[in-house]
């Protein structure tokens, strides 16, 4: 098989990419990487110094892809499917990129540290960090409310790129922040992207983790 993913089930950023690969039913060998294993995080880091994940390898092209919006670019370039998750339409292409963006930095990013900080060890917390991370989030949040009161996905009717951005920020969102009755529009996009088959099979490839995920 030419395609690899370095992932980890739990992982938001890799789910994001899941939901992709899913969309498209395109074929792809997993490697799950357990960071917390030093032999595997060190071989991990020859891959992609960076050390995070998803990174996507192409054995055919000889290539080496990370970053989750890259990788699904790349996916739409190299190995495209049924479901055009990125638009061909330059214009529709770059405000799909706006919203992944927005979801990525915004709504993931956020979420991230306030969860992050859980598992910091006592006296290295960072609670004005946290703090920020609460308040961009719910800027964040007030505003995909508004947008989703005419949408049904994040670009309108067709199921795109910054869909499978949205869908683990928001899921993950609403675990630390729940979006309530107070953003109900959020909670039915929310709801829409969890009954969608290709989130709904990330999630629950993720189950056994779930008990990793700091409460
Ligand atoms: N900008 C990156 C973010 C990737 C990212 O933050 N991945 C997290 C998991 S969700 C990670 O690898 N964390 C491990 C670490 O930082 O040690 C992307 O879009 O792929």
């Amino acid at each position: 098989m030419s395609l690899k993913l370095y992932f980890h089930p739990l992982s938001s950023f890799c789910q994001k990419v899941l939901i992709a690969l899913y969309e498209n039913g395109t074929p792809f060998e997993p490697h799950i990487v357990d960071l917390g294993n030093e032999a595997e995080s060190a071989a991990f880091k020859k891959i992609w110094p960076i050390r995070k994940f998803p990174v996507l390898r192409d054995e055919t092209q000889d290539r080496t892809i990370p970053e989750s919006s890259t990788i699904i670019e790349y996916l739409a370039l190299h190995y495209p499917g049924r479901v055009q998750l990125v638009p061909t339409d330059a214009d529709l292409a770059l405000r799909t990129r706006l919203q992944d963006r927005f979801y990525d930095l915004y709504v993931q990013v956020p979420m991230q540290k306030i969860v992050t900080d859980k598992l910091r060890p006592a006296g290295a917390n960072d609670p004005h960090g946290v703090e920020d991370a609460k308040k961009l989030l719910q800027t964040a949040v007030g505003m995909i409310d508004g947008d989703m009161a005419t949408r049904n996905w994040a670009m309108g009717d067709a199921f795109t790129m910054a869909d499978c951005a949205a869908a683990p920020a928001l899921f993950h969102a609403n675990l630390v922040m729940p979006l309530g009755d107070a953003h109900k529009n959020a909670a039915a996009y929310l709801e829409r992207l969890m009954k969608r088959p290709s989130f709904a099979r990330a999630i629950e490839e993720a189950k056994p983790y779930f008990a990793m995920f700091p409460g």
